[in-house]
């Protein structure tokens, strides 16, 4: 299939490229920066393209005519509160710029990728634990606002225009890959800061508790959500889970893998709201049902395979920072 991915140079475009080649696709991969080092592994085709730009969309979109799009693009919620116009830009025009490309160029499906940033603390009381998919959005972010906004714009564009359009709502996503400005960094941070240094002083408390997700389940979920049956989908965007530890169980569970690793908790007023306004657990149940999700790794099982991956990445000189 002729796929082509927006913000393919993030932390999900770094596995997803090379799973869509390895089963077979024909990749384009799009991204304002050049391929990074990171990615050069990957294959397939690399355009720089802005999503806000609609005109450099619609013409890359002609060249390549995709059949199947999978939008990454997007501001995440820390940085996005740093600079809400570019978040609103990116995430919001971009989107738009991009279903609009996907409906005059006859794209089969779109899929998006949304975030448990859609949710925020209801007025009445806190989220329900676990939170299931149909209750009512209030993010506390641009970045949760604009997901918001993409959600209901691919069901805008399946039902007024017939652009097949899916979605999942990720948890945080842990990778040995380089995260881009997302409240939910602390988690990935524990492992890296725990290989190269020993030591990690997160930046959220220690009883957090979010959703999280190790990438190699996420892409899978790309990948079946992307290729499952249209008849068995009784709704566009789907609630996925995998686990839901707070920070210290994070903290134990790198331990095992790196013994005499230590952890402090500094929260940031700002990141630390973000996490706190969001659900502690997903309730994934029509994921499961329509296509069949099911996660693989657990923590400790994500743990065991992470660290040995975090340290080939630390020997080949990738430069995180921590904050
Ligand atoms: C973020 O922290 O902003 C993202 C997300 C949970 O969508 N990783």
């Amino acid at each position: 299939m002729k796929i082509l991915i927006t913000g393919a140079g993030g932390q999900i475009g770094h596995d997803l490229i090379g799973a869509l080649i390895a089963a077979g696709h024909d990749v384009t991969s799009t991204d304002l920066a050049p391929r990074p080092p990171s990615h050069a592994h990957a294959g397939g085709a690399w355009h720089r393209l802005d999503v806000t730009d609609a005109v450099a969309v619609r013409d890359v979109f002609y060249e390549v005519k995709p059949e199947l799009v999978f939008h990454l693009a997007a501001i995440l919620s820390a940085r996005g509160e740093q600079d809400p116009r570019l978040a609103y830009d990116v995430n919001q025009t971009g989107t738009w710029n991009v279903l609009e490309a996907c409906r005059k160029g006859k794209v089969l499906r779109f899929i998006f990728t949304s975030s448990i940033a859609v949710f925020g603390p209801p007025p009445s009381g806190p989220l329900p634990d676990p939170t299931p998919d149909d209750v009512a959005l209030h993010p506390t972010t641009m970045y949760g606002v604009t997901k918001v906004s993409g959600e209901l714009l691919s069901s805008y564009y399946r039902s007024r225009f017939g652009v097949d359009c899916r979605g999942v709502r990720f948890p945080g996503l842990i990778s040995a890959a380089m995260p881009g400005g997302g409240s939910s960094d602390y988690a990935l941070f524990m492992y890296v800061d725990a290989v190269r240094k020993g030591s990690y002083d997160a930046f959220a408390r220690a009883d957090t508790r979010i959703p999280l997700m190790y990438m190699p389940d996420a892409v899978r979920a790309l990948l079946e959500l992307s290729m499952a049956d249209k008849s068995k989908l009784t709704r566009s965007i789907y609630n996925i889970a995998a686990f839901s530890p707070r920070a210290d169980e994070i903290a134990a569970s790198v331990q095992k893998a790196v013994p005499g690793a230590t952890f402090t908790y500094t929260p940031d007023t700002v990141r630390q709201g973000i996490l706190d306004s969001w659900p502690k657990a997903l309730d994934d149940a029509a994921a499961r049902r329509d296509w069949g999700w099911k996660p693989k790794f657990d923590l400790d099982g994500m743990t065991s395979d992470l660290v040995p991956r975090i340290r080939r990445m630390l020997e080949l000189g990738a430069v995180l920072s921590s904050h």
